[in-house]
């Protein structure tokens, strides 16, 4: 006759598989501690972005882009430990990719560049993709909750605020992204901020809550060089409530910051 499952192993058959279930969202990635990141899935199909972003876009940026940052990114991230083991007291592993990104200067010149790109490459995306979601039927979205009352008193409001953005994100001379952020000096206050190629908002001490990628591989294939178009569509997908559950994770990390890093 065959053993019944006992209840120890039942409890953990269904914590492995709700573990499953709960996907954790592309942001939750970037304070793990390893020399070995994977890719996150993305938290929506590659065609749910449509119209405004359309599948081959999805694809490519995810499966082709998004991939070789990560794996370069690793590569320089192995090679580093690889190459300092003999050190243990200063292991590249207890650090995650967001607070090597925060105090890029300790990086030793040989990795540096490596890790500046690929790794704000790696944590860009996966910010990027965390803060969108379909909306097929155009539907207006914005800030409610404190993140919306913070809007209004750092912006005016809240188109006030839109403009400000997408003014920074037509005027950003070749590729890079524009973020609002918490500004982590500043008491948390509401900060637009533009940077270049793959550099992090975190090396400036803010948090990034929202943000928009505008090098030409994000928006090429369906719009061709009209950026404004791009940026236009964007808000579309803007995903308020996901950016206040960023907001409100950033919160909770705020240790992670302090100068002891
Ligand atoms: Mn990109």
């Amino acid at each position: 006759m065959a053993d019944k499952p006992s209840l120890r192993s039942s409890l953990l058959s269904f914590c492995l598989f709700t573990a499953a279930l709960a996907k954790k969202m592309p942001y939750e990635f970037i304070v793990e501690q390893t020399n070995t990141y994977i890719l996150p899935s993305l938290p929506y199909g590659y065609k749910e972005l449509e119209p405004f972003i359309d599948e081959a876009t999805v694809r490519v940026h995810h499966l082709g882009h998004h991939a070789a940052y990560t794996n370069k990114m690793n590569a320089a991230m192995q090679q580093w430990e690889r190459e300092n083991e003999i050190r243990e007291t200063d292991s590249v592993v207890e650090k995650s990719i967001l607070q090597i990104l925060h105090r890029l200067d300790d990086v030793p010149e040989k990795y540096r560049s490596g890790i500046r790109n690929n790794g704000g490459g790696y944590v860009n995306h996966n910010l990027y993709w965390s803060v969108m979601s379909p909306n097929p039927n155009s539907d207006d979205r914005e800030p409610i909750n404190q993140l919306g009352k913070d809007m209004v008193e750092n912006f005016g409001n809240f188109s006030n605020f839109k403009e400000l953005f997408t003014k920074e994100a037509l005027s950003l001379f070749g590729s890079g992204y524009v973020w609002l952020s918490r500004d982590i000096n500043q008491n948390g206050k509401l900060v637009i901020s533009k940077t270049t190629n793959q550099d992090s908002p975190f090396e400036d001490g803010f948090l990034p809550i929202l943000v928009i990628d505008i090098w030409e591989h994000a928006y090429y294939i369906k719009h061709q060089n009209r950026r404004p178009k791009h940026v236009s569509d964007w808000w579309n997908l803007v995903d308020w409530s996901s950016v206040e559950e960023l907001d409100k994770w950033w919160k909770g990390l705020n240790y992670l910051f302090h100068d002891e890093l």
